[in-house]
Parts: structure tokens; sequence; C-alpha cells
């Protein structure tokens, strides 16, 4: 009897880019054939390399998660009594509404505008719980594409956070940039930056980060952030913050969120995207917040019915433990207090790594200037390394960062920094 062959169906995808690696082959016995290999994440796939490596020496500079002076993991105090305060509690594990925890929305909001911010007293924002920042984003990013009338095209800083792009992407919205880093004085592009923001067109959106900048640790100054201002208000730009590292930059959470509030004040009805996964260290909880600021009340109530909207078919209401323990730290005064201290120790901690490693590429004879190592602010410092150098310095040092030279000083201790100084002279000498 003649063997019959298996006959595969081929079905046009149409719709699906081919950069998700979807050929179309289906077949009942394999359904996934024709999936390709996806490239590795740009910033977790370097976590997952350094757990391959055997070297003891070994550093990773990739992820950008908070070390403490041993490079390790840390768990802030304050974290710590807010989770035994709630165990006490006994509290039920009731779905949370659509929208999250009503207490740490609120608390929420109040952290980033200030307590006595008018919006917060008119009622005009609407804050809903979210899954921490890069949920917040992707919720904002569907909300725009399914309401912003104006446009579809969001403009990023050039380089920006590079879950940006896809975040926006697949919510539909299309990719565009303004100029923001100078790689020759490794700081801010102030004129670039302006110059391309006054050409935008209008009712377009703008992504700005409130602090911190990721990947480059470059932020503008208040007099250039007001020019910011000016220039989107002319072009009748939709503001987008996002604010995933308030009290990182400075280590004092309103001086962090002086952008957000002058752009408020100034009366641009922003769109915000916070995170508690760096400033309370709760990355694994998956908390924080996503905010529209309305012209109204009135405004606000349709909005959040249309956010509930939005958030139900895709994971119903949010996880409760990082709310109940941003609430608890937020609400409580001496919790509060504690948690200050705590993130003020975090970014001074930070800055003292920046100056030990400047210092150490001195003493190991480097010419360049690296200045800017210590000039950036927060959590990264952007090296100016090439790709090939930072090829070099993972083969020969086991040092693990980002392609783009990116590197988390968080991961840096008193321990390690000499090692890292003679890494980074050996590559770039
Ligand atoms: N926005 C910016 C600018 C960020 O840098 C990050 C995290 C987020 C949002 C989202 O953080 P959540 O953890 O979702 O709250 N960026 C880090 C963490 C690793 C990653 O890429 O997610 C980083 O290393 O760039």
């Amino acid at each position: 009897m003649a063997l019959l062959k298996s006959t595969k169906v081929f079905v046009c995808l149409g719709n699906i880019t081919p950069s998700l690696g979807v050929m179309s082959a289906r077949n009942s016995s394999s359904w996934w054939g024709g999936v390709q290999m996806g490239p590795p994440d740009p910033i977790l796939g370097v976590t997952e390399a350094f757990k391959r490596d055997t070297n003891p020496k070994k550093m990773n500079l990739g992820v950008g998660a908070y070390r403490d002076d041993q490079g390790k993991p840390f768990v802030l105090s304050c974290v710590r009594k807010a989770e035994a305060l709630i165990a006490a509690k006994q509290l039920d594990k009731e779905y949370l509404a659509i929208g999250g925890l009503g207490e740490f929305t609120k608390a929420c909001a109040q952290l980033a505008l200030g307590a006595d911010n008018e919006v917060l007293k008119s009622g005009r924002n609407i804050t809903v719980q979210t899954i921490s920042g890069t949920g917040s984003l992707r919720i904002g990013a569907n909300f725009l594409s399914r309401f912003h009338g104006g446009s579809r095209d969001v403009y990023l800083p050039k380089p920006s956070w590079g879950n940006h792009t896809p975040i926006f992407r697949d919510a539909g919205m299309q990719l565009k940039a303004y100029r923001y880093y100078d790689p020759s004085t490794c700081g801010f592009d102030f004129n670039g930056a302006l110059e391309d923001i006054s050409k935008i067109p209008e009712q377009s959106v703008i992504l700005l980060h409130a602090c911190a900048h990721n990947p480059t640790g470059v932020d503008p100054r208040p007099e250039q952030w007001k020019e910011i201002s000016d220039i989107v208000k002319k072009r009748n730009l939709l503001v987008f913050f996002d604010m995933a590292y308030q009290g990182f930059a400075s280590g004092d959470i309103d001086r962090d969120a002086w952008a957000v509030r002058y752009f408020i004040e100034q009366g641009h009805n922003i769109v915000l995207s916070q995170s508690f996964a760096k400033n309370m260290g709760l990355y694994g909880e998956r908390v924080g917040g996503f905010s529209v600021v309305c012209k109204d009340n009135e405004e606000a109530k349709r909005v959040e019915s249309q956010l509930k909207i939005l958030i139900r078919p895709i994971y119903s209401n949010p996880p409760m433990n990082g709310a109940r323990i941003a609430t608890t730290i937020l609400n409580t005064p001496d919790l509060r207090a504690l948690w200050l201290e705590e993130v003020h120790g975090m970014a001074n901690r930070i800055i003292k790594m920046r100056e030990q490693l400047a210092a150490g590429l001195k003493k190991n004879g480097s010419t360049h200037n690296w200045q800017h190592v210590i000039d950036q602010i927060g959590m990264f410092c952007f090296t100016g390394l090439k790709p090939e150098q930072v090829e070099r310095i993972t083969k020969e040092f086991s040092v693990y960062m980002t392609k783009d030279g990116r590197i988390s000083m968080a991961g840096v201790t008193s321990g390690n920094v000499e090692y890292l100084a003679e890494a980074i002279h050996a590559v770039s000498k």
C-alpha cells in the first residue's frame, strides 16, 4: 500500500509581522513548527547570560535593580515592617476592584503630584493601580490607541528605555523620535531636542522621562524643562510622563517629581506612569499606577469607566500584595519617614559608586574624560563604550551590561568597583 504523505496546510496570517517569527505552517502534530526562534531580551537576556557564567568575579550591570554594598538584592526595612503589619491583620484575599486598591491609588497620585495639588482637590484625575511601570505604560498606550483622537504618533527620546518601543507598537501606536542625547558631550542635547520637538505635528504624543532618564542618566535642568513645557504647549502635544525612578535621581521624592508637577501647573493635562519597583524595591510585586489628568471631575469619571473596560479583559483586576505594602508605607507616618531615609540611602550609595568608579579609572591611567560617570543621574551610567568594547568586557572580564554601553550603577559595590574600573580601562584604552 502506498504511504500517504502528510499534507501540510499553509495559512496566510497576513496581519502578523515577520519580526514575530511566525511562518505559516500548521499541522496537528506540530502546531508551532513555523515559529522561529526569537532573540533574547536586550535587558533581561543579559541576566540569563550572567547566570550561566562561572567566573567568580562576574558582575551583572545589565538590569536596573538595586543591590546593597555586598551586591545582594535589597529588601527595604520599611517593606519588611509593612509586611509584618499586613500579616498581623489577617486580611482576606478577595478580588480587588478593576482599578485596584482605592487607598493605594489615592496615595500613589498624592506621591506623584503632591498631596495639596489642585488636580487632586478638584478630583480631575483618575488613577488606576497597574502591574508595575510596564503594565502602566501598556494600559496607557492602549488607552491612547483607543481614545486619543489626535494622532497615533508617539515621540520617544533618542535613546529611550528599550521596552518603550514594543509597548507602544504592540498597542497600535506609531513610533517616532526626538533628539535627546549628545554623544559628543555625553550630556543632554537641549538644542536638538527643542528643534525636533518644535517640529512635531500638533496633537501627537510625546513621552518624557520624569527623572533619571533611562538609559542615559541625563535629565534636563529646571530651566530647560520650562522651555520644553513652552514648546510642547505651543505644539499642543499630549504629554506622557514615565516616572519609574521617583526618589532615585536625587534621593528626594518631591524634587524628582518637579517636572511632572511643573507641567501640570502650566496647564498640561498629562498622562502618567508610576512604578514602585525601584523606589520601594518592590520589583517582583509588580505595583504601579496610571493616571490621566482631565479637564474636570466629570471627564475623569468618563475616562475611568473606559479604563476599567480596557483593563477588565486583560487581567480583570490587579494583584493586591504590593499595593498593600506600598499603601502601608505611604500612609503610616513612621514607615513613610523610614522609607524616605532608605530611598535617600540607595541614591547616595549610587552617587558614591559613581565617584569611586571615575576615580578608579583615573588611577588606572585612563586618559579619557569620565566626568559624565559622576554627572549622570539615577540608576544608570551611559558609559560611551562601543558594542565591540561591551563584547570584550563581557568576554574577557565577565562584566555584563546592555549592548548600548549602559551600566546599572546599582550593581557596583565597594568590593567590585576597582575591578570594574580596571576592566573598563582595559577595553577603552
Ligand atoms: N520605565 C522605565 C524608564 C524603566 O527603566 C523601567 C524598568 C520601567 C518603566 C518598568 O519597570 P517595572 O519593573 O515594570 O516597574 N527598567 C529596568 C528594569 C528591567 C526592565 O527592562 O524591565 C531596566 O533595567 O531598564
